[in-house]
């Protein structure tokens, strides 16, 4: 991975290399944490990140639900974050944020209330998440023999580290099987999301994603509503099954870290015309805009490090 100066640990910034835990951090044998995944991109005023607030409120909000108590204020964590990119001196295009809450040492066994936690923010330039080709032409994607827990025995909207052993299997097997990144079904066998993204496809003009019934409650995936619907375009969010999967005249996925990402194949159906589809073109060129500051009615969705 490609380091950076500081990492944000507990209140204080900490050379990189030092920012450690313990091999008997109780998250490390019992999964229990939360994260989120931010980016920051370099606008012509400099670097502005997007979504902030509402990115740290759901890492609050993830960790209420899985009962770790990270003892900072949205603000202060806000506030960590900017001074953050701001010292580690950045050149790249966009900077992707890690803040995270952990469990730490001092407490073996599964009940965790007495465990102290650890809350970190890190930043670091990270490439295409699924490759520049990938954004440009397209990916492919599997449906995973695995499907994403059900309600009663899951919290999927929580963005807890513990869901991602369910999408780590899932995108192995993908990438095995010669594929990109997986597309998990729910328990009835409709689509939830992909190990790492929200999905979206297109038919008969309309936008369709699936409700976030147990899939993470996606911030880029509201952003691509919003701006679909402003764009003019139909969105519909309604469960979607496997095969109305395989006659979309268009896909794509949608997260932090994939942006928006083209789907040309899904197990091996080819989608629309093999590449990148009209609709979803406009919509990643409109994001793109967006994020990068070029887009003066979305510009309440950035905060300028300076
Ligand atoms: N579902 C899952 C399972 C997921 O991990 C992400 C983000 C999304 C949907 C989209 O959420 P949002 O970023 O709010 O639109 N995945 C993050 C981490 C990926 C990783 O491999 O690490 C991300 O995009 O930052």
């Amino acid at each position: 991975m490609n380091e950076a100066k500081y990492i944000w640990m507990n209140g204080e910034f900490k050379p990189w290399k030092e920012a450690q835990t313990h091999v008997l951090s109780h998250t490390l044998h019992y999964g229990n944490g939360v994260i989120e995944g931010t980016k920051a991109y370099k606008t012509a005023k400099g670097y502005a990140i997007f979504r902030l607030n509402d990115h740290t409120a759901r890492l609050l909000e993830s960790a209420k639900m899985t009962l770790i108590e990270i003892p900072y204020t949205v603000e202060q964590l806000n506030e960590a974050q900017l001074e953050l990119v701001r010292k580690n001196e950045f050149n790249g295009d966009n900077v992707y944020l890690r803040p995270f809450a952990f469990l730490g040492y001092g407490v073996m066994g599964v009940y965790h209330k007495d465990a102290p936690v650890e809350t970190v923010l890190a930043a670091w330039e990270w490439g295409a998440y699924l490759g520049e080709e990938g954004l440009k032409s397209g990916i492919r994607l599997k449906i995973a023999s695995m499907n994403r827990p059900s309600n009663t025995s899951n919290m999927g909207k929580a963005k807890a580290t513990a869901n991602y052993l369910n999408s780590q299997m899932a995108k192995f097997e993908a990438i095995e099987c010669g594929y990109d990144e997986a597309l998990l079904l729910d328990d009835q066998g409709y689509v939830a999301e992909a190990s790492g993204a929200s999905f979206f496809m297109v038919y008969k003009g309309q936008l369709i994603s699936p409700p976030n019934d147990n899939s993470l409650e996606s911030i880029t995936q509201k952003t691509v509503i919003e701006i679909a619907k402003d764009m003019g375009y139909e969105v519909v969010r309604r469960r979607i099954s496997r095969e109305e999967l395989y006659i979309a005249e268009e896909a794509f996925l949608t997260g932090t870290a994939a942006e928006i990402t083209p789907v040309r194949d899904i197990d091996a159906r080819i989608i629309g015309g093999g590449s990148r589809g009209p609709i979803t073109e406009k919509i990643q060129s409109t994001y793109f805009d967006i994020v990068f500051g070029r887009n003066a009615k979305y510009e309440h969705y950035l905060t300028y490090i300076d």
